[in-house]
């Protein structure tokens, strides 16, 4: 760092935690924490000492900031998921700190290799992709604001599955984090709250004649809290992330331990631990499944016991609860909160009816993440009422007064109420969660502004006539910190030796990088920086995949969960039409490219999977074609996650965002890429829209059809057909595959692959889409071959990325949605 650099105010603020005090600290809790010596620790040992001394160093600060919230009274805003997808945390916690430097020097002097220790930590996987990540990002950025935020969500014992390729297939392996131990969770063996299942009800006339219910013969089980200290950036602010573990009751062995089963009773001990084992690994398809609505119960009626009881030291009725409590509900997984708050206030409280709702609806927020049919989830009424017998008659009650109201608005429309109930009575009937969550708030968000707009035009339409102004769009962002500041350390210097860094907390000064997109010594920089960046990546995928990329190749990068409506097929489509344009004309002057996928694909997905396994035989056929000659490279980068995303992301130089329009919410690896100086090339669909806008036309890629063409188009009868008759590329690309070309030894593989698209409708339009993405490829390519003007379209995205900074996203929600204010903790 040159002298003009300002260094983190924390670190300014903290002349004692010099280098000898840090060292002397390290070698202490390596001794009396770890148990070892400097001769013998390992780099495990390392991790775990350098975790403990960054935590201890929190720790003071975490209480400041919880006491100071509590001596102020300070309103709150609980966000409530089923998912963190945190990552790791040791550099994370460091940057906040301020302290990352030091650690790196006096670890070294210890002869301790950073680089491999802080790799030793395990990511905490607690989600499965944008819909976790962001609650991840959401907390950094709380901390980050001074604003009194929590998560509660649930203590995976098992999260996100570990994907292996074998013989280019996915096999998931479980991802057993916990296993050496969590260095950053404060295990809590007395907060543990009672969660009761099954039972009945029994209803009865208190002592002044009105009818109460009452929840009894349940099966219980508690649930213990784990806190995990969240730090902001450059501030003393350390936030709570609280996660609910299942444990069994203490009594739960009695009735077989007094007739003697013991191994009965163990057994049933482990059942309720099973609560909390493992997070579902299904992304936008909701499973139906019993264990999987006894998680959403579980974590929810703990948080919410833990919430009131907070709430409760200060106040003595609940008449001030919206003014101090705000609940966001991460899509409806959580919104189970609403039958409970009602059920606590009316059958435990003795609230009546009306008061409680009032309070309720506005105490809750609601996010919708997506607006694919198979995502919104719905239980079958049998099941709920088995599980939760008296949060179904609440919804049931909470249904009928709304009906009626709907019924007064819209009198003689019986379709109507059948379209807005909270229960749907085609087929077997089942619980709407959607509608219990937008009835039970006072506000519901999109995610970015189409998909805020799609949301009141399609699926809520009903609901957004009938509740003007209750839709909201709070467009997605991502924190700087991580994405930019941690993972592109080369990057986020260069940004820093020309703007100073006061971008970590404002990242609309990144607007001052305008001009320098101009100057040719800084777009020298800048483009030794992305070389640097794809070095690095280079060298680690020749480690770990012994695959080899040349670094002047363009990286050309797709990460992200599998999905049809994600079309990683169509960018294999591209794929093979560049092989075949190169077969067939070898002379010509290919732009080399390496083309990187990488993400996850959930386990019972069949098309997702054989996705996968259509990349890595196609990769495996261009990369050995000799009449290639490397300007084509494919590469299936193995279990995509916090980490890896961090290392591909700085490397990329073109973003895959190629969604079919209408689809993808938001999107938020969009964000990130473009953050690190890669250009989009994408649909007019999600956060897309909003990039355009923010980077300008000319320095982003969009091609295929807009949502309303996508409507227009399916509607007057999509014919696939037409458009493969209509271009001979696509039809030699789609003979290719389906034929058996790059899976000779079992040539119907990829059968199934062609047949949707031109047998069974191609319902995500990739053959619609096919020249339009064909064609900006090619402009693409013409683009990538003036690497001046390229580094200039890059530093333009990077400089125009402010807006997709969480912290204006988390401001917007604390303004317009929580009235929550910034509260910094004395220092
Ligand atoms: C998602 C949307 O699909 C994304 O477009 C959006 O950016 C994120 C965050 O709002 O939410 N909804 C959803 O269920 N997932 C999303 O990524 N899926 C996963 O988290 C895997």
């Amino acid at each position: 760092m040159s002298s003009h650099i300002k260094k983190p105010a924390v670190a300014q603020k903290h002349p004692g935690s010099a280098a000898p005090e840090l060292k002397q600290s390290l070698v202490e809790h390596l001794t009396y924490v770890v148990g070892k010596d400097v001769l013998t620790a390992t780099d495990r040992d390392w991790f775990f000492t350098a975790a403990y001394v960054a935590r201890d160093r929190l720790t003071g600060r975490w209480m400041e900031t919880m006491q100071n919230y509590y001596a102020r009274d300070a309103k709150r805003v609980y966000y409530f998921s089923m998912e963190f997808l945190m990552g790791r945390t040791l550099v994370n916690n460091l940057l906040n700190l301020g302290f990352e430097q030091e650690y790196r020097e006096v670890l070294a002097e210890l002869g301790v290799n950073w680089d491999k220790v802080r790799k030793i930590e395990d990511d905490a996987g607690l989600g499965n992709g944008g819909l976790g990540r962001l609650a991840a990002c959401f907390l950094d950025s709380l901390a980050t604001l001074d604003l009194p935020g929590y998560g509660y969500g649930i203590r995976y014992e098992y999260g996100m599955f570990r994907q292996r390729i074998e013989n280019g297939r996915q096999v998931e392996h479980p991802d057993n984090w916990l296993r050496y131990g969590n260095p950053w969770e404060f295990p809590r063996a007395e907060v543990l709250y009672q969660v009761k299942f099954h039972g009945h009800v029994v209803k009865y006339s208190d002592e002044h004649g009105v009818e109460r219910s009452h929840w009894v013969a349940t099966d219980d089980v508690m649930a213990m809290a784990y806190d995990t200290p969240i730090p902001g950036y450059g501030t003393h602010t350390v936030n709570n992330m609280r996660l609910w573990a299942a444990k069994a009751t203490r009594d739960f062995d009695l009735r077989y331990f007094n007739e003697g089963n013991y191994i009965k009773a163990v057994e049933d001990k482990n059942e309720s631990e099973n609560l909390s084992k493992v997070l579902y690994p299904d992304d936008t398809t909701a499973m139906g499944r019993e264990l999987r609505l006894k998680q959403q119960y579980f974590f929810v009626c703990a948080s919410l016991q833990d919430v009131l009881r907070r709430y409760e030291k200060f106040h003595d009725d609940f008449d001030a609860l919206p003014d101090k409590v705000a609940i966001q509900l991460n899509d409806t997984h959580p919104s189970i909160a609403i039958a409970e708050l009602m059920r606590i206030l009316v059958d435990v409280r003795h609230l009546e009816w009306d008061k409680a709702w009032n309070l309720t609806t506005r105490t809750f927020a609601y996010t919708n993440h997506t607006l694919m049919p198979e995502a919104l989830e719905s239980w079958p009424v049998a099941m709920f009422e088995n599980i939760l017998p008296r949060h179904l008659q609440i919804i049931y009650e909470i249904n009928q007064r709304f009906l009626q109201d709907v019924m007064h608005r819209y009198p003689g429309d019986p379709a109507m109420l059948r379209r807005m109930s909270l229960i749907d009575e085609d087929g077997g009937k089942s619980v709407r969660m959607a509608h219990l969550a937008i009835v039970g708030s006072h506000k519901v968000n999109g995610v970015a502004r189409i998909h805020t707009e799609l949301m009141k035009q399609t699926i809520f339409a009903d609901f957004d006539r009938f509740y003007p102004g209750k839709i909201v769009n709070m467009t997605n962002g991502i924190t700087p910190r991580r994405w930019l500041n941690q993972a592109n350390p080369l990057l986020a210097e260069l940004i820093s030796s020309r703007i100073g860094d006061d971008w970590k907390k404002d990242l609309d000064q990144l607007k001052r990088l305008i001009p320098l997109a101009d100057d040719a010594a800084f777009r020298a920089e800048f483009a030794a920086v992305k070389r640097a960046n794809k070095e690095r990546l280079a060298r680690s995928l020749k480690h770990q995949l012994g695959f080899e990329a040349d670094p002047d190749s363009l990286f050309d990068m797709q990460i992200k969960r599998i999905h049809e409506y994600k079309r990683q097929l169509l960018n294999l489509l591209h794929v093979v039409t560049l092989y075949n344009r190169i077969r067939h004309d070898p002379d010509a002057d290919h732009v080399p490219r390496t083309v990187i996928f990488g993400g996850k694909a959930a386990p019972g997905y069949f098309m997702a999977k054989l996705t996968i396994k259509l990349i890595n035989d196609v990769a495996d056929i261009v990369n050995n074609d000799p009449h290639v000659a490397d300007r084509l490279k494919v590469v299936f980068v193995p279990n995509y996650d916090v980490s890896t995303a961090e290392e591909l992301i700085p490397a990329a130089d073109l973003s895959e965002q190629i969604s079919t329009a209408g689809t993808e919410a938001s999107g938020t690896g969009n964000m990130k890429l473009a953050m690190n100086g890669a250009l989009t090339i994408g649909t007019l669909d999600g956060a897309n829209i909003e990039i355009r806008d923010a980077v300008g036309e000319d320095n982003i890629f969009i091609f295929g059809l807009t949502a309303e063409d996508v409507t227009r188009v399916r509607t007057a009868g999509y014919r696939p057909w037409d458009y493969c008759q209509a271009n001979v590329e696509l039809r030699e690309v789609l003979d290719m595959i389906g034929s058996g070309y790059f899976s000779a030894d079992d040539p119907d593989r990829f059968k199934p692959v062609v047949d949707t698209l031109l047998r069974y409708g191609d319902y995500f339009l990739l053959l619609a889409d096919y020249a339009s993405y064909i064609d900006s490829q090619k402009q693409v390519e013409n683009a990538y071959r003036d690497q001046g003007q390229w580094m200039k379209k890059a530093i333009l995205n990077v400089a125009n990325m402010g807006r997709f900074s969480s912290d204006r996203t988390v401001m917007q929600y604390a303004d317009e949605i929580w009235d929550v204010r910034q509260m910094a903790s004395p220092e």
